[in-house]
């Protein structure tokens, strides 16, 4: 059979997962009554839930009589590594284009990498059905992107499909057609054949699988050779030792699912059970003659947090898992199949350095841990920050805006304030596009921040792009806090004297502790206050209404918004049903002191 595999790349939200699921659809992997939801190929909790991908993922359908192998590929930055892996299984790639937004700086970054890897792309100018969208303009500037990274004459020469997946049609022309068979057509024509060589077996292992009853499973194509059931096989690591080990079991991609195979050809994408110890990178190479696939580089991490137990007094209420053996064990096992993650000890035994790449990487972990029963906190995200030709660098990246003219300015401003450069200023439809070169730093706590400074209108992007100098002190949040002076349930009645000098994070009734941030103070400067005051019975008659009528309802933060928000000195609490701010040294005076004498060390 012939076979034809194929990596669908974008920027976040430009539309792949759709994509893969009507071509599903079209090659009917679906029984015609079987029900499914809304993208079907985001079959994780949190994937579906946030309406993003997070890991890459494998299907195949039969079209025409050929064998297509689709790979779904997560658009956000944090996976770009992901990304750059999985293209190792692919022979051409669909870069896919928001039709009103262009390309964007995820765009550039995959695109560079299937050029890279002498892949001819076919271009996708997707959501054409979009009011406003430009699908001609677009067009071009992905040319002139293709131009830029340097594309060969061939590469140059793409095909271009247009259309939109939502509403389940691509087309040669931008002219809406019934379906999406053109785009399939295509894939059959300009796509390659996987190239195989001549001689004994060769898989390269690209992404991993997952299986509480099958443990770790290897994923990758085979480039030579061919692979069967029950072979024994040489296990060629990175660092150039050869394990012996044995082909358990072997799988190929069927729709959603995986279907056992005995032996797998050359040029197609298979699952291989039984190996231990493997990592990706590594070569299945034949037990007779191994020879090795050159090393794949997994990406560096980025940013670093401190993972410890909980150590509130609410501690134990909410979770199943809360010691710091707990902790370990966890984070370590997660460190098996989430590549990009790197977990270290501290001085103490209660928490750990946990490296990833970037606030998403690590929310997502964390989110994943309190679902599962953890209670833990959770430090200020830090970058990191490397030494280079005995200087201190630090990563920067390329941060893209496009916001409506009229908030530009308060655009500029945010982002300058916060050490970052403007490098493009252009009108793109009605909207301003801006890009910056900013340090990672300040990009921390710059999202929230945007959006309420430009009503939610901002769209932005950014992505790393290299080790720079140190660009010195940045400033942190500009307000200061409200902390709960005790141990109690908030009252209405407390919150509702206080409202006018904070925003609120808690709602009346709600237990708090001494220490946590229950408000944003509207000013600089922190301040403990008694939010569990109880009503006086006198003022019950005078003010005749109940206060919560009057309270405004609390401002609710995902975990990755709060991560943006702590300061140096804070921490969030992380429980199966709660998130708390809160400094790190809850008592009062303690915090004074220790905050003294780091500021007297810092003059000395
Ligand atoms: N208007 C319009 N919206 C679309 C189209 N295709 C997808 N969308 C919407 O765009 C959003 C993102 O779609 P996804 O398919 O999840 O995008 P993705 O590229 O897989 O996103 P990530 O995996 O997170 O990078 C969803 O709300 C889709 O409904 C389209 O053709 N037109
Ligand atoms: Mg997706």
């Amino acid at each position: 059979m012939q076979i034809r595999n194929i990596a669908i790349i974008a920027h976040v939200d430009h539309g792949k997962t759709t994509l893969v699921d009507k071509i599903l659809h079209a090659t009917h992997v679906f029984r015609e009554n079987q029900e499914t939801g809304e993208l079907i190929m985001d079959n994780n909790d949190l994937e579906k839930e946030r309406g993003i991908t997070i890991f890459s993922k494998n299907a195949a359908v039969e079209y025409k009589g050929v064998k297509i192998n689709v790979i779904d590929t997560p658009g956000h930055s944090d996976f770009g590594g992901e990304v750059e892996r999985v293209l190792k299984m692919a022979d051409g790639v669909l870069l896919l284009v928001d039709a009103f937004e262009g390309p964007m700086p995820q765009t550039r970054f995959v695109l560079q990498k299937a050029l890279q890897l002498n892949l001819k792309p076919i271009v996708v100018i997707n959501k054409v059905d979009k009011p406003n969208c430009r699908p001609d303009e677009v067009h071009d500037a992905v040319f002139e992107l293709f131009f830029n990274l340097d594309a060969t004459e061939d590469q140059l020469d793409f095909p271009t499909f247009y259309g939109s997946g939502k509403n389940g049609w691509f087309n040669s022309k931008n002219e809406q057609c019934a379906d999406i068979t053109p785009l399939l057509d295509g894939i059959l024509q300009y796509v390659p054949a996987p190239k195989v060589a001549e001689g004994p077996l060769q898989m390269q292992i690209t992404s991993l699988d997952y299986s509480s009853f099958l443990g770790r499973i290897a994923v990758g194509k085979v480039a030579r050779g061919s692979i069967k059931e029950g072979q024994p096989i040489a296990l060629m690591q990175a660092d150039g030792s050869i394990k012996r080990s044995k082909v358990k079991e072997l799988y190929t991609f069927m729709g959603m699912g995986k279907k056992k195979a005995t032996e797998v050809e050359a040029g197609d994408i298979c699952a291989v059970v039984g190996l231990e110890d493997f990592n990706i990178g590594d070569t299945i190479a034949d037990a007779e003659n191994p020879e090795a696939l050159p090393i794949i580089s997994v990406d560096e991490p980025t940013m670093s947090m401190l993972f410890g137990i909980n150590n509130s007094p609410f501690f134990g209420k909410d979770g199943k898992f809360v010691t710091s053996r707990h902790l370990r064990d966890r984070l370590l096992k997660e460190t098996e199949k989430n590549l990009a993650l790197k977990v270290s000890d501290t001085d103490s035994a209660d928490s750990f350095l946990v490296y990833g790449r970037g606030i998403l990487h690590l929310g997502i972990l964390i989110e994943t841990m309190r679902r599962e029963g953890f209670e833990l906190t959770v430090g200020q995200p830090q970058v990191l920050v490397k030494e280079i030709d005995g200087k201190k660098h630090e990563p920067y990246e390329i941060l893209v805006v496009d916001v409506p003219a009229e908030f530009s300015g308060k655009v500029i401003d945010m982002v300058t304030q916060r050490k970052g450069e403007m490098l493009v200023m252009e009108s793109k439809g009605e909207m301003q596009h801006l890009e910056f070169e900013i340090p990672s730093r300040g990009l921390i706590g710059l999202r929230s921040n945007m959006l309420t400074n430009t009503a939610g209108e901002a769209v932005m992007a950014h992505r790393f792009l290299e080790y720079k100098p140190w660009k010195g002190p940045i400033p942190g949040r500009n307000n200061g806090v409200l902390l709960s002076k005790n141990q109690e349930k908030t009252t209405a009645y407390s919150i509702d004297k206080l409202q006018e000098r904070g925003t609120f994070f808690v709602d009346p009734g709600e237990d708090v502790y001494a220490g946590q941030i229950i408000a944003e103070h509207i000013k600089p400067g922190d301040l403990v206050v008694n939010a569990t005051e109880g009503k006086k019975l006198t003022n019950m008659r005078a003010s005749g209404s109940d206060d919560s009528v009057r309270i405004v309802p609390k401002k609710q933060m995902t975990l990755e918004e709060c991560m943006e928000y702590i300061q140096q000195d804070e921490c969030i609490e992380v429980t199966p049903k709660k998130i708390r701010l809160r400094k790190s040294i809850l008592d009062e005076e303690e915090r004074k002191r220790v905050s003294k004498s780091m500021k007297s060390e810092q003059v000395s």
